[in-house]
């Protein structure tokens, strides 16, 4: 672990802050979905001399000069992103999951387009066209749903109508709620029918699919994958664009990134995002990737063998939702205040179609990704739902959850958070 020396020295406030939150991390449970421990290597070169150099353009045509090592980490990011997607073309310049979405977007669409993508409250995103982002004032989108939220299923025949009627210019898939496996060729083939771009964001799966414990998009003849760097792929903070090298697609979308939408890379980030490019191609990640799956199934098993609603009764991926109403007739936000209170934390989370708001929602989503990269396997998914199960037993009792979080800790502290 750096020792922060200089930080400590130079500005004690922003050290104490960052003080509490490596002890937060290792003396508790992350299970939000979408969060992931860096590697140290990942953390070195972050916090590197990287970050002072602008380096606009792309490998071998930039702007400005002294750019011999910029080109060669970007072009490890690219070629190892390649390698770990099997595709032809890797911008690995957008500074996060929304910005790729966006120049995406602006890459292959004019104003007044339509995108058809999953319903909101069914796990769909924010940038896939939530009414208070505002590219809904220059594009339109279109829903589709799951068809049973039993199984999870989605409904493809709603898909095909809606794309008949509306004909939109990309259909969408790839979700942030979402604890199955969408069929991507029937999805290609609906796409085929109208004419229109698929476009998978994958942001959430992107690990299990480089770690081969999730189908690629790409094998179904997907156009586009969209994705975050830092979720179960385990890099750093960031997005990254890939695609076919078919017609011009690959040019609008790097003209789209930058100069279209993006000033200067960030490139401590891009040297980054190569050495986790390089770590996801080990044959270890795979073994993380299947590891992350089985620990969520493991984990799902245990909650409905106790009487938990999951929505979709399981999971086929990281992550889970369940309905907490139904199960401990409780709001997703009791549940993660309560949870908070022993070390555990997780998020309040819309479930299909949900009568509740969004910040007050009926459900909470739990993923894997983090507490398997801290070695955890199915023996702790079990004493976890254990915990869980006894915080909602004991919620008005102040004593007990104060003893549960020193064992919460004490549980934690035989699985060192990387980096700490
Ligand atoms: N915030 C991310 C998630 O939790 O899914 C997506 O933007």
């Amino acid at each position: 672990m750096p020792s922060y020396d200089n930080l400590r020295a130079t500005d004690p406030q922003v050290f104490a802050a960052y003080q509490g939150e490596a002890a937060r991390q290792q003396d508790g449970v992350e299970l939000i979905a979408s969060e992931n421990y860096i590697s140290p290597a990942v953390m070195e070169v972050m916090a590197s001399v990287f970050n002072n150099k602008y380096a606009e353009g792309y490998p071998g045509h930039r702007y400005y000069g002294g750019q011999q090592f910029t080109d060669a980490v970007e072009t490890l990011a690219i070629e190892r992103a390649k390698e770990l997607f099997k595709c032809e073309h890797a911008n690995v310049q957008p500074h996060a999951g929304a910005p790729a979405n966006i120049a995406t977007y602006f890459a292959l669409l004019e104003p007044g387009d339509t995108v058809l993508g999953m319903d909101l409250s069914h796990g769909g995103h924010l940038t896939h066209g939530h009414p208070v982002t505002y590219m809904t004032k220059i594009f339109h989108f279109v829903r589709y749903k799951m068809k049973d939220i039993e199984t999870g299923a989605l409904d493809y025949d709603l898909m095909r109508e809606t794309a008949k009627k509306e004909h939109p210019k990309i259909i969408l898939v790839g979700y942030s709620a979402y604890p199955r496996i969408p069929d991507f060729a029937k999805v290609q083939t609906i796409a085929n029918e109208v004419g229109a771009i698929t476009m998978a964001d994958m942001a959430h799966v992107a690990g299990l699919i480089a770690g081969d414990a999730h189908p690629n998009p790409f094998d179904s003849g997907f156009d586009i994958i969209t994705t975050t760097t830092h979720k179960t792929l385990r890099g750093p903070r960031g997005g990254m664009i890939l695609c076919r090298e078919q017609g011009d697609i690959a040019k609008k979308i790097d003209k789209s990134v930058f100069p279209g939408f993006q000033g200067g890379p960030i490139m401590q980030m891009i040297a980054a995002k190569a050495v986790a490019f390089g770590e996801a191609l080990k044959p270890e990640f795979k073994v993380y990737a299947h590891q992350v799956v089985k620990n969520a199934k493991h984990m799902a098993k245990h909650f409905m063998g106790r009487g938990a609603r999951l929505i979709t009764n399981g999971t086929d991926n990281h992550c889970m939702l369940i309905d907490c109403v139904k199960s401990w007739n409780m709001t997703g936000h009791d549940v993660e205040t309560l949870l908070d209170r022993i070390g555990i934390t997780l998020n309040k989370n819309m479930i299909p179609d949900d009568p509740r708001k969004p910040m007050d929602p009926s459900g909470i989503r739990i993923g894997t990704p983090a507490i398997t990269t801290r070695g955890m396997k199915e023996p702790e998914m079990e004493k976890l739902v254990e915990f869980m199960y006894d915080a909602i037993a004991k919620k008005t009792d102040d004593s007990a959850l104060i003893r549960l979080y020193e064992e919460v800790k004490q549980f934690c502290r035989q699985f060192p958070v990387p980096g700490t």
